[in-house]
């Protein structure tokens, strides 16, 4: 069975310093760079915001970031400004290796709809192409590392579950905004087949 390693949103804002920076990103970027010697195939995805994007609460007059507001009917969480087209931000962490990166998604460039999946948008509403270009390479069996792990990680995975794919997330690999959320989402995945591994 043939297999992929899908990179999640390593890029500088989640990391030290950035704008939506993930605690302890950093740390992630060796293990993402050891696991890449296993794999042949390697996509990785990068979150890629138009300034306006609907997710930033700076463009929500008198919200302030992690409120929940609403946006074209679905919930969303209001971020600080991360990830913006063609910033610093948004370029892949200097350390990680990009080689043998095959491909790259990119995501969130509606301002109307956050995209945390690699596969489609929050409303299922627009594919990005990853699952038709994965299974045009006959590719069953995925593996998951990269930021945040209980927000693009996470439902990554769930996309791919429901795309049909076999799904492993290395958590070495990954590192969660909230570690509580990430406990309560670990047993959730667990239940639906992922395998979790170190
Ligand atoms: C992410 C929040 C907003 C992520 C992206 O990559 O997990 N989280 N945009
Ligand atoms: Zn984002």
């Amino acid at each position: 069975m043939k297999k992929a390693l899908i990179i999640i949103d390593l890029q500088n804002d989640f990391t030290r310093d950035g704008g939506l920076e993930v605690p302890e990103g950093n740390e992630i970027i060796p293990e993402v760079n050891r696991l890449q010697e296993e794999f042949d195939i390697i996509i990785a995805t990068q979150d890629w915001h138009p300034p306006n994007h609907g997710s930033f609460a700076s463009n929500h007059p008198g919200k302030k970031a992690f409120d929940v507001d609403e946006l074209n009917g679905l919930e969303q969480v209001l971020w600080p400004d991360h990830c913006i087209q063609g910033s610093r931000g948004a370029e892949f962490h200097p350390e990680l290796k990009t080689e043998k990166i095959q491909a790259i998604i990119r995501k969130g460039m509606d301002p109307g709809i956050d995209s945390y999946s690699g596969f489609f948008d929050n409303g299922h509403r627009k594919s990005t192409g990853l699952s038709g270009f994965l299974k045009g390479l006959e590719i069953e069996n995925l593996f998951f590392c990269g930021l945040a792990a209980d927000y693009c990680v996470y439902y990554s995975i769930k996309d791919a579950l429901s795309e049909g794919f076999h799904c492993t997330l290395f958590l070495n690999g990954t590192r969660p905004i909230s570690s509580d959320n990430f406990d309560k989402i670990k047993e959730e995945l667990k239940e639906k087949g992922v395998q979790l591994i170190n």
